[in-house]
């Protein structure tokens, strides 16, 4: 059978530059889920990791903010804070630019 070439419309879009978003969470959080909530909110993807079963991600977790609570939420390598930090962020308009890479 004839291959047929691929059509503009079937060509793979570029994947948008988007930066990483990491949010370690535990299952019964409220702060996570309104963390969550609010990333669902602005369309960006983002990998959870759940501390609950994983001493080891919650060691890193700790590492790497100096904080204990969940969720801490991280850009890139860029340190956000719990979901307060990342609201206030927003209130400030200066959370969708982190978004954005240039
Ligand atoms: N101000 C923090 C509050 C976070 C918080 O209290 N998280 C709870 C779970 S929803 C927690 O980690 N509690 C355990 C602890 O305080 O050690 C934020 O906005 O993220």
């Amino acid at each position: 059978m004839k291959a047929i070439p691929p059509t503009r419309k079937d060509r793979k879009k570029p994947a948008p530059d988007m930066p990483k978003i990491i949010i370690y969470t535990t299952k019964i959080c409220p702060y996570c889920i309104m963390a969550k909530r609010l990333l669902d909110r602005k369309g960006v993807s983002y990998t959870e990791i759940n501390v609950d079963a994983d001493p080891d991600q919650r060691e890193e977790m700790m590492r790497k903010s100096k904080r204990r609570t969940v969720p801490q939420i991280f850009i890139d390598d860029r340190h956000i804070g719990g979901f307060d930090d990342l609201y206030a962020l927003d209130q400030l308009n200066q959370l969708d630019s982190l978004f954005e890479r240039v």
